[in-house]
């Protein structure tokens, strides 16, 4: 090949995998399969190593990671990065809306840009003549370190523009974040390695960001979403969208992630709108976010309303309730779980976080609190997003009082006094002490009449615990043989009460062979294994005489869990609790067993996504698999159906980008009952 054919090859190379880059990355619909781009970006990987003259600064070979840096050198920005005011609450929110229309002379209503507020790091990316030169953090708004090795690595950052009528010198401003499922991974293979893990997606993103050497910058999962421009040369005959989300727009076009929740709120109230119907959506966005951010759109009212201090006076961020917060922890009790784990628990001074009071949280065990660090005494960062148990995800060092206690692991249980075992391989600390133990005996019985479980209406934990505290109920099988004056005696119950409770046992003895598989309480064996267990055995006797290997058959059974539930039913004790059980009355009907192909929706996948009204998500899960179907956590080829509730948002798009049928909760609700 000679030189001309060579360049030829390259420039053709690049712009291929720059394109399929942009539709794996951005557009997250890659038209050509992976070994497909493995094998050109090798093509050119293989060319520029024998001819290193031909690298261009766009290569996509140049995206994982160049020679480690001494430092950062840094950047004058050529126009400054501002930061936002905020709001609190929806008064704020109309006072800033006030406060644009004075200044603009005008009661009209004003159009607003509406788009989550990443909890990211902003960041600065120059291109001239559509090649991205530079890219630098915000700093302190006017002067940012280099960042661009680290930046060129970010698959959803274009190193050429799209298209051709872009400027001549643009730089787009954004946000670099890491979504939640990328952090777990990250923080779990930290974990595995036993390296220390990062309290938050956020500071992940920034410790990702801020390596020196770029090759670990690019193997963590960074996303890049833009938001705006800043210095912009446009040169001949060009112009902007007159719009902030016309812009927008147009960088997309250009090559960016722009957010899939972008809107145009058409006043105020419509902006009050929108960042509620996201707040309702915020736990199951796959980022972190902090508020909304909206922005005047017109460009020309932006120029009008113009800037004070360090804050544009046309943009504003409405912020969510944190979901961080500091307190001190100021003790640690230790719970025995219904398998016997015991379990640290930080009592906490009360701090309002992610919208409730929170005065504990789990330590989890002595491994956590190693890597925490934590001591009683201790300052911590504690979280709590959505539904989601609090954390305590840092402790701040510099905080520590000189009298912090270090966190002493009991050697008995400190319900039953029992030896505290930790089994090999694993690092649960286990109370050895079985049913003896009060407290085990306790959670078994809460766990057995539980709402997934046998679902005995009005036996909440309060009353449990008073019915193994009095003596009258040691197991689950003394339930059913409870006399009305028994339970009728008791704090805060009567005769009316007891009966209603009474009844209630008697309901639950019709049960579903999942449900009382699962109520069991079989160590590992939640409501998928229970009910595919059921499904694969039929009967109950078939699952007490099944051997491992027979176990490890089932879906979701591994070796370790087949193992737990070997033991289980070689425990006479179980299979006496069992017996007794039958004869008090518990029922079930066998199942008709099927193999895994003849079930109706065997071979399909569905996909759940927005808000379920008339059953959980767990439960729509569990109904699907229950007729053969997959349920998978997100939309790609290979999917079947989409169930989309209301609220739906990037999940629904791609199904429809992809043609995928799309099916409402009603039905969902018309598919089940078919079956
Ligand atoms: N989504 C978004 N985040 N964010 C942060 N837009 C946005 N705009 C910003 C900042 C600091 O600043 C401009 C309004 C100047």
């Amino acid at each position: 090949m000679n030189d001309s054919e060579l360049i030829q090859q390259v420039t053709s190379l690049v712009e291929k995998l720059l394109k399929y880059n942009h539709e794996y990355y951005v557009l997250d619909s890659p038209s050509i399969p992976d070994a497909e781009y493995d094998r050109l970006f090798r093509q050119l990987q293989a060319i520029e190593a024998e001819h290193p003259a031909l690298i261009q600064a766009d290569s996509p070979t140049q995206r994982v990671g160049g020679i480690a840096l001494d430092s950062f050198s840094q950047v004058q920005h050529e126009v400054p990065m501002l930061s936002l005011d905020n709001a609190f609450d929806e008064e704020e929110m109309r006072d800033f809306n006030r406060r644009v229309q004075e200044r603009l002379k005008t009661t009209a209503a004003i159009e607003y840009g509406c788009e989550p507020k990443l909890d990211g790091i902003a960041v600065s990316l120059l291109y001239r003549d559509g090649v991205l030169v530079r890219g630098a953090t915000r700093g302190d708004g006017s002067t940012g370190e280099d960042i661009t090795q680290n930046v060129k690595t970010i698959g959803s950052i274009p190193l050429r523009l799209q298209g051709h009528d872009f400027p001549e010198v643009l730089e787009v401003r954004g946000e670099i974040y890491m979504p939640k499922a990328g952090f777990a991974k990250l923080n779990q293979q930290a974990a595995e390695r036993g390296e220390k893990t990062f309290a938050n997606p956020r500071n992940a993103a920034a410790g990702s960001l801020r390596q020196l050497d770029s090759k670990i910058t690019a193997t963590r999962p960074l996303q890049m979403c833009a938001y705006g421009v800043g210095h912009i040369v446009l040169g001949q005959g060009k112009a902007l969208p007159d719009t902030h989300t016309g812009i927008l727009q147009q960088l997309q076009a250009w090559g960016f992630l722009i957010n899939a929740e972008m809107a145009v709120a058409n006043d105020i109230e419509a902006c009050i709108d929108y960042y509620q119907k996201l707040g309702t959506k915020r736990d199951d966005l796959a980022y972190d976010i902090d508020g909304i951010v909206f922005k005047v759109n017109a460009t020309e009212l932006q120029q009008r309303l113009g800037f004070v201090s360090r804050a544009p006076r046309w943009a504003i961020a409405y912020k969510f309730p944190a979901q961080e917060e500091l307190t001190v922890l100021q003790e640690v009790e230790f719970q025995v779980g219904r398998t016997g784990a015991v379990t640290p628990v930080a009592r906490l001074k009360p701090v309002f976080v992610g919208g409730v009071t929170v005065s504990n949280a789990t330590l989890h065990n002595r491994d956590e609190v190693e890597r925490l660090g934590v001591m009683v005494g201790d300052t911590v960062i504690i979280r709590r997003a959505g539904d989601v148990i609090p954390q305590v995800v840092a402790v701040v060092p510099e905080r520590r009082p000189e009298d912090a206690k270090a966190i002493e692991f009991p050697s008995q249980c400190p319900v039953c006094q029992s030896p505290v075992v930790v089994e090999e391989g694993e690092v649960v600390a286990r109370c050895s002490g079985g049913l003896i133990c009060g407290a085990q005996r306790k959670e078994a019985i809460k766990h057995f009449v539980s709402r997934k479980a046998l679902d005995v209406d009005g036996l909440g934990d309060k009353l449990v615990e008073q019915l193994v505290e009095q003596g009258l109920v040691e197991s689950i099988a003394d339930l059913f043989q409870l006399q009305h004056q028994q339970v009728a005696g008791l704090e805060r119950m009567g005769d009316k009460s007891a009966s209603n409770l009474l009844a209630a046992l008697e309901a639950s003895k019709s049960t579903s062979l999942p449900k009382f598989l699962f109520a069991l309480g079989i160590r590992q064996v939640g409501e998928a294994t229970a009910r595919n267990l059921a499904q694969h055995f039929g009967k109950l006797e078939a699952i007490v005489a099944a051997d491992e290997e027979a176990l490890v058959e089932v879906a979701d059974v591994g070796p370790i869990m087949a193992g737990f539930i070997r033991s289980f039913f070689a425990d006479q004790r179980n299979l006496d609790q069992i017996t007794r059980l039958c004869e008090a009355g518990l029922n079930w009907p066998d199942i008709q067993v099927k193999a895994q192909h003849q079930l109706p929706l065997a071979g399909q996948t569905y996909v759940l996504t927005g808000t379920l009204e008339t059953l959980s998500r767990n439960d729509a899960k569990a109904a699907l698999q229950e007729l053969g179907a997959k349920v998978a956590g997100s939309v790609s080829a290979k999917t079947s159906v989409l169930v989309a509730g209301p609220g739906a948002g990037s999940k629904l798009k791609k199904a429809q980008d992809l043609e995928i049928e799309i099916m409402d909760e009603e039905g969902l609700q018309a598919l089940l009952a078919k079956y």
